[in-house]
């Protein structure tokens, strides 16, 4: 590494099976679709190093079961030492967890409050597939607005924060929601 190269440390967060170490392969342009298939649940956390251009990104993927969301909140100020961004992913399609992965977001942003001047936060509402409002109907407009709106009450005066919709289907996409 010369002097040139910058870090970056990235911290993915979110539920267990919402799409974070799918996100990772992809952003690390995995095409092999099979192994998104056979992923496991993502043991404690993992660190991915990765170079794009004169920048070195370390992103830790953080699995998201239940013991391993407690010992992060528990551990979070040494773990986001460093951290330049975070990114919290929601299943966009288990509107059966969306409660759960709210309340895990509130449990997160207030212990990132610390860290708000020295880091990006961003939230992806991921497996916001192509032909998600065919394959399912049943998650309407209304609800999705009502979702971003619990977003908003957590984050709005606490921190500056980005909402996006994202896919790993087609290449990975990233679509800023403006509100
Ligand atoms: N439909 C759909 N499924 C996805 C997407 N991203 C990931 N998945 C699937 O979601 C499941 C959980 O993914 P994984 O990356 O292991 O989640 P993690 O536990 O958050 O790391 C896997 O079966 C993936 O194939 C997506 O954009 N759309
Ligand atoms: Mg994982």
């Amino acid at each position: 590494m010369t002097g040139l190269e910058s870090k970056r440390k990235i911290i993915l967060m979110g539920l267990d099976n919402a799409g974070k170490t799918s996100i990772v392969l992809s952003l690390r342009g995995d095409r092999n679709l099979l192994s998104y298939c056979q992923l496991s649940p993502t043991k404690d956390h993992e660190i991915i190093n990765m170079q794009f251009q004169d920048t070195q990104f370390n992103i830790w993927d953080f699995g998201g079961q239940r013991t391993y969301r407690d010992k992060h909140l528990d551990n979070f100020q040494k773990y986001f030492k460093g951290c330049n961004k975070l990114i919290y992913v929601i299943d966009i399609q288990d509107t059966d967890r969306w409660d759960k992965a709210i309340k895990y977001l509130e449990e997160v942003t207030n212990r990132i409050e610390n860290h708000k001047d020295s880091m990006s936060f961003s939230i992806f509402l991921h497996k916001y597939d192509p032909k998600l409002k065919k394959i399912r109907p049943d998650i309407s407009d209304e609800m999705i607005e009502e979702l971003i709106e619990k977003i908003k009450v957590i984050l709005e005066s606490k921190m500056d924060y980005r909402v996006f919709k994202t896919t790993i289907y087609t290449n990975f996409e990233k679509i800023p929601i403006n509100f």
